[in-house]
């Protein structure tokens, strides 16, 4: 082999190893991107903003499952109603009712389904919520409960 081939030779395994370095930091690069993404992005998505005041309540013949909600007045509250009835209920069809009426707020979650409403109570008191459509309607002590407004 001559003086020059064997030259070429040496710089070219010096230009594969700069290839190689190249590529394994760019390797190194990606990993630590897209972990570090991954990291961020499943933190991010454990506290969503708008589930910081959801309320979720189940209703079912023999009344709702939270029977007293505290909240801040000027702080907006989701309420998350689940009817826990089938649809083959003789009274109301399996649906149930949340409303308030000093708040103008009702939701109505189908049977053994989901509604939501968010609303911002603007005054301090105790305001009285209740079901409306099975046994006996709002009469139906099993069927009301309290949301407490608690002012600042
Ligand atoms: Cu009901």
């Amino acid at each position: 082999m001559s003086h020059k081939a064997r030259q070429r030779r040496a710089a070219l395994q010096t230009q594969r190893k700069k290839i190689r370095a190249i590529a394994f930091a760019v390797i190194v690069v990606l990993v630590v991107g897209v972990s570090g993404y991954l990291f961020v992005s499943a933190f991010a998505s454990k506290t969503p903003a708008s589930a910081a005041n959801t309320v979720d309540i189940s209703a079912a013949m023999d009344g709702f499952s939270t029977k007293e909600i505290r909240v801040k007045v000027g702080k907006p509250i989701t309420v998350r109603l689940t009817s826990m009835d089938s649809p083959y209920h003789t009274d109301g069809g399996g649906k149930h009712q949340w409303a308030i009426d000093e708040l103008g707020v009702s939701i109505i979650a189908p049977p053994q389904g989901s509604d939501s409403a968010t609303f911002t109570p603007d005054k301090p008191g105790i305001f009285t919520f209740y079901c409306d459509i099975c046994c006996g309607g709002r009469a139906n002590p099993t069927m009301q409960g309290k949301l407490i407004v608690e002012g600042v």
